[in-house]
């Protein structure tokens, strides 16, 4: 065919295009929409057969997903939702500006919230529900910085007074003021989840819509229709931990999970996509990922104009426009739109050409729509098969005119002048009068006004207050008959590891009667390398739809079973994953009222260092459970080199308030800690956990010496003293983990040179340092009373001799106490990059080996001329101690 002149294809196109549309519009008429889909995949086959490459493309055009025809109508009284919703809007900008006008630079976000309060306010009066619903109780994940605007409702629902608005960001005065952001540390009855460091709440509410599934699979939650809601800002979308895990989301079919991202298309700085379009590249990613999409980008006033669309013209350049000239509209008048968004074409000119300059400033975007955002999570709530995602198209600092909206500073926006205030009254109708405007006074209506009565009653109707902290989970002391007594009697000449010695510990915990079933495992891809894969075979690995293959081990003992009702949490190699299962159960205690005890066990460098992060979170959380650092130990994990072999966990582990770290040695040790932490936490309630790091090496476990055990648990113990023996010269060797049978050795070593000392195993170096702080800070605020002894000065202030410490970790841990013994302490200890290497190269390139203990003894004792130099000299030649070795600290 004869090719046609620019002008006549185009007309053509155009014509082809309106027939195409036409038949398109007829079979719609019809009511089918799975017809249409069919007839779209025909086309796409046929026009594939012909060799026609369509791109690929993961997002739909950029409009709404849920269609005018589709909406119902909202319920409720939409004229008191709104005028309650511009009182929260008030109440939480009144109280950042007035936090910040009495202490200057006291911080605080007006603009966060003032994008979501539509967001927020539709899910406070529709969906979310309260504790009251029992186990269909919703959970919650609140974007951080929007903590003013959850704060502006309670008020109003007369949980928090107008003092503990005032006092926002001041929680050290007498009301106990309100915290910055969702901290449950800080506010154990009202915040339940941490949510301010960006990415870590939606990564932790996908494990936690995942956890709540494997409860319900396990029969220790009754099923219900519970939803996780997770509200993110799209700057937040860029942090890798928030959509590094949606597959798994997807794959778990965790219909139970709506993220709600709230895309104003800013962030801290700027724009978030000045260039691009954040939802429509969030959309293709979650599609791609198997998640239900819904984009809530046009608020009602555009239906109409997109419904004139025939030809789809406005469609078109509604997609052609990126975010930054987006975001350049919210602050530019209806004149610059008609002539920038809609004069691109004269048909678009002409759609709106009945409308005024302020009409097409006053079109909404979507999530500042209250009917549009009802609509989108009620398709959420209901949609089954898969999580949801809605992104909600919003304007930063949404109603501040003048003073921020849509402008790159409105997130550090934090005063606000009186004109602008009374701007912000006007927009939002608050009565607030002239006379007082200039001191943002706080708003909250009469008791028995139709506000007050009506948003109580949603409440009441939705299950209570939210966000609302409780703990139901009832305090339990398990008898545990058997579990432990066995680690007490030592191994009697067979050689374990502490890691073999937990995996042991483990199992018989998982067959107790009464707490068996509250344990969960929960490995990183890791459970072989801890010899635990016994487990897979006793109590299954929790798979959600059971296991759909014969495993290829099936006729072996310990073959790969995964169950539904599966009790291990196997998640794959991700160490991120892993610590949000941890929360989740370590918090099942308050979310669900279960008392789940967790166990996450990892490969120890990748704890700490890699997720600490989490850690921080899960304190601040009051996470209840245990932490095992498999494989520690930086000379004791042979072979695997730099990047493995841990010496810096005890140190990561010190500043987390909440966290008791211990570096056993033996296995009576480690079985002293777990049923210690079990009755502490969960008998006592204590909102803390236990971290433990446990090891490869394979020696005899010693039985327990009589009352080892008080001093297990504080930090430090004598395991094998000098016997009462004197001589011309004492030491006091302390040892750590697997670095203590070292200590021993050179006990026995010492000998020979005429020095007596005693072995201390020292399990914990940051209880100890605790410990002495506490003593030290009350002897300080209390003069003139008898002051306290610090335990580890009980223990080894009095004690004969020189003072040496060696641990597998940094010389840090000893030196955190060395000041409370009286005198110096010399400190062996592994601080460095590891190497790949055998344990006698790496204890000697460390100089933590018997040899470095004895040699690091005698030069001690030399310098306190408790011994003669000369025994130094032989001692070193003895045991070939090069003086000039590499420092390995820095080599
Ligand atoms: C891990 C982390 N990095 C940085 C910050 C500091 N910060 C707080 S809010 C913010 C911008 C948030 O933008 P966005 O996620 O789009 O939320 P919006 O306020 O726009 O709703 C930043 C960088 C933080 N809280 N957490
Ligand atoms: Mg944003």
């Amino acid at each position: 065919m004869k090719n046609l002149a620019p002008p006549d294809a185009a007309a053509l196109e155009a014509l082809e295009t309106r027939e195409w549309l036409d038949s398109l519009d007829y079979v719609l008429k019809q009511g089918d929409k799975g017809r249409v889909i069919r007839l779209l995949e025909a086309l796409r086959a046929r026009a594939r057969l012909a060799g026609v490459r369509a791109p690929f493309g993961a997002t739909t055009p950029y409009i709404n997903t849920i269609s005018p025809q589709e909406q119902v109508p909202m319920p409720g009284d939409n004229t008191l939702e709104r005028r309650i919703k511009s009182m929260i809007r008030w109440n939480a900008l009144a109280m950042v500006v007035r936090a910040n006008r009495e202490s200057d630079g006291i911080g605080g976000h007006i603009s966060t919230y003032a994008s979501a309060a539509t967001l927020y306010e539709v899910g406070f009066n529709h969906f979310f529900r309260g504790k009251d619903a029992g186990s269909s109780a919703d959970v919650i994940f609140y974007q951080g910085h929007a903590s003013p605007g959850i704060y502006a409702r309670a008020f109003l629902e007369g949980r928090l007074s107008e003092q503990h608005l005032r006092d926002f960001r001041h929680e050290l005065r007498p009301s106990g003021g309100v915290s910055s952001y969702p901290h449950p540390w800080l506010m154990p009855d009202f915040w339940e989840f941490p949510t301010v460091s960006m990415g870590l709440s939606p990564l932790m509410a996908i494990y936690q819509a995942r956890f709540v599934r494997y409860l319900e699979n396990r029969g220790l939650k009754e099923p219900s229709d519970q939803k996780v809601w997770a509200f993110l800002g799209d700057g937040e979308t860029d942090e890798p931990e928030a959509l590094g895990s949606i597959s798994l989301a997807a794959r778990e079919k965790l219909d139970n999970l709506i993220f709600v991202v709230n895309c104003n298309l800013q962030r801290l700085d700027g724009p978030v996509r000045g260039n691009g379009q954040i939802i429509q590249e969030l959309e293709a990613v979650f599609r791609g990922a198997g998640w239900n999409v819904i984009k809530v980008i046009w608020g009602s006033e555009w239906d109409q104009l997109l419904q004139n669309d025939t030809d789809g013209l406005l469609v078109k350049r509604m997609g052609e426009i990126v975010d930054g000239e987006y975001q350049r509209y919210v602050v530019e008048d209806g004149a610059y739109l008609r002539k920038q968004f809609w004069g691109a074409d004269p048909r678009l000119l002409d759609m709106v050409r009945h409308l005024s300059d302020d009409d097409l400033k006053k079109l909404r975007v979507g999530g500042h729509d209250p009917v549009k955002v009802y609509n989108a999570y009620r398709a959420a709530v209901r949609h089954q098969g898969a999580p949801t995602v809605i992104l909600a198209r919003t304007i930063k600092g949404y109603g501040l005119g003048e003073a921020g909206e849509g402008k790159n500073i409105t997130h550090q926006q934090k005063k606000m002048n009186e004109a602008d205030l009374r701007h912000f009254r006007d927009r939002f109708g608050i009565p607030i009068s002239d006379d007082r405007i200039a001191e943002a006074p706080f708003y909250r209506p009469d008791e028995t006004s139709a506000e007050i009565r009506y948003l109580k009653e949603r409440r009441q109707s939705l299950g209570g207050f939210v966000p609302r902290r409780i703990v139901t989970a009832p305090a339990i002391t398990p008898a545990l008959p058997d579990v432990f007594d066995e680690f007490f009697k030592g191994t009697e000449g067979r050689k374990a590891s502490t890691t073999m010695v937990f995996v042991r510990l483990l199992s018989k915990l998982m067959r107790d009667r009464e707490i068996g079933k509250l344990v969960v495992p929960i490995v990183p891809d890791e459970a072989r390398t801890f010899g635990m894969e016994s487990l897979f075979r006793s109590v299954g690995i929790y798979s959600s739809i059971g296991q759909l293959y014969e495993p290829v081990d099936m006729d072996t003992l310990l073959y790969y079973k995964e169950a539904k009702d599966g009790q291990i949490l196997e998640e794959g190699i991700t160490e991120a994953g892993s610590i949000s299962s941890w929360i989740a159960a370590g918090t099942a205690y308050a979310t669900h009222g279960v008392n789940t005890i967790p166990f996450f066990i990892f490969y120890s460098m990748f704890g700490f260092q890699r997720v600490g992060d989490f850690i921080w979170a899960a304190a601040d959380a009051r996470t209840r459970g245990f932490l095992l650092g498999g494989t520690a130990g930086r000379t004791t994990l042979a072979g695997e080199g730099l990047q493995h072999q841990d010496g810096n966990s005890h140190t990561l582990a010190l500043p987390v308030p909440t966290c008791h770290a211990y570096d056993p040695a033996f296995a009576y040790e480690l079985a002293v800690i777990i049923r210690h932490g079990i009755r502490r936490m969960y008998g006592e309630g204590e909102p803390g956990f236990y971290y433990l790091t446990v090891m490869n090496e394979q020696y005899e476990m010693p039985p327990m010496p009589d009352g080892a055990a008080d001093g297990i648990i504080k930090g430090l113990y004598r395991f094998r003293g000098a016997g009462g023996r004197s001589a011309k010269a004492h030491a006091q060797l302390l040892g750590s983990g697997a670095i203590l049978n070292e200590v021993i050795k050179a006990q026995e070593l010492l000998d020979g040179y005429g020095v007596v000392a005693d072995v201390w195993s020292a399990t914990s170096y940051n209880e100890l340092y605790r410990d002495a702080h506490r003593a030290e800070r009350w002897n300080l605020l209390h003069p003139a009373e008898k002051p306290r002894v610090p335990y580890v000065a009980q223990c080894l202030s009095d004690a004969p001799g020189v003072v040496v410490a060696a641990s597998d970790y940094l010389k840090s841990q000893p030196d955190t106490i060395a000041r409370w013994i009286g005198r110096p302490v010399t400190t062996l200890g592994t601080d460095g990059f590891g190497r790949s290497e055998d344990r006698a190269a790496l204890r000697n390139f460390f100089e933590v080996d018997a040899r470095h203990v004895v040699a690091a003894t005698l030069s001690s004792l030399a310098r306190e001329k408790q011994i003669d130099q000369k025994v130094v000299t032989k001692a070193f030649k003895d045991l070939e101690i090069d003086p000039d070795k590499a420092d390995p600290t820095i080599s």
